[in-house]
């Protein structure tokens, strides 16, 4: 008999997230192999119900959290923005989950730039550890990164200035720009850029700035083969190509968030591959 590990507790949380009635999970637990008694309790936690001696079913408060509502997403209107100093074309977008994909962000030079000056100071990349809000190297992401300060000078604040405009979302309140690299075979499988809301180590990070809302990130190479940001949920995927940037916004105005932003970096299969990350904040951040 299958029993509630780790896996089953993921699984748990990401259907309570879509939206889906106890009933449902209930029936998919037992078909999994579960006892019926085990699968209603592990549900009922899962939604954070407690039931009183002898509640039934269709006694119990409906707790279930609402389904994302998708509002307008702050990214202006057309096919092409002026992103502070810089027309940016409009290639994609999806409206659920709301992703945007980009061309033009950057220039080849600013593209080459920031690869330079990152080369030398690459150091393996760490994720945040649900549990303790601590970084961990781990190994659903083999990549090396870096991160530049907000303002660090007048090269990354033009680059902040223009990321803000087109993201629409004050410059205050986004995160250092990150750059990632990786080598072959290199990925990041799919996560979540929320904090998971439900787990004690997210506090620590929304304590700042609170909860992320919305990333962009921007190819600063062309990859010659794999490499694609992938949103497994929605079955997107976006090639990576230079100066090129996907936009995905995962919290609404009511505070949700929303599980079909689940993404990941797809294995490089050829070549290398270059991104730089932003992620805004819901108020000013550092
Ligand atoms: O490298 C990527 O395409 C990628 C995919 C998903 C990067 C991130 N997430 C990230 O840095 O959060
Ligand atoms: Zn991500």
């Amino acid at each position: 008999m299958p029993v509630v590990d780790s896996a089953w507790e993921e699984w748990l949380r990401t259907n309570v997230g879509r939206g889906c009635s106890m009933d449902s999970m209930i029936d998919s637990m037992v078909q999994a192999g579960f006892a019926a008694d085990t699968a209603r309790m592990a549900v009922r936690n899962a939604f954070g119900v407690q039931p009183a001696n002898g509640a039934t079913e269709a006694a119990l408060p409906q707790s279930a959290p609402q389904t994302y509502q998708y509002d307008d997403p702050p990214v202006a209107r057309g096919n092409v923005i002026r992103a502070h100093d810089r027309d940016v074309r409009v290639l994609m977008r999806c409206e659920r989950p709301q992703v945007i994909v980009f061309a033009d962000v950057l220039s080849p030079e600013e593209c080459g730039e920031l690869i330079e000056r990152s080369r030398h100071r690459l150091k393996r990349s760490t994720t945040v550890n649900p549990a303790t809000g601590k970084e961990d190297v781990i190994r659903n992401r083999t990549s090396e990164g870096i991160w530049f300060q907000r303002g660090e000078d007048a090269f990354i604040e033009r680059m902040e200035r223009r990321i803000s405009s087109l993201m629409s979302w004050p410059v205050e309140n986004g995160e250092g720009l990150q750059i990632l690299h990786y080598g072959m075979t290199g990925e990041y499988r799919p996560h979540f850029d929320y904090f998971p809301p439900d787990q004690p180590g997210s506090a620590v990070h929304t304590a700042q700035g609170g909860q992320r809302v919305a990333t962009l990130v921007i190819y600063l190479n062309d990859v010659a083969d794999g490499g694609e940001t992938i949103f497994p949920e929605a079955g997107l995927s976006v090639a990576a190509t230079q100066g090129g940037a996907v936009y995905f916004r995962y919290m609404n105005g009511q505070r949700q968030l929303d599980p079909l932003t689940l993404h990941g970096g797809a294995p490089v299969l050829g070549g290398e591959k270059w991104i730089m990350t932003k992620w805004m904040r819901e108020r000013a951040y550092g």
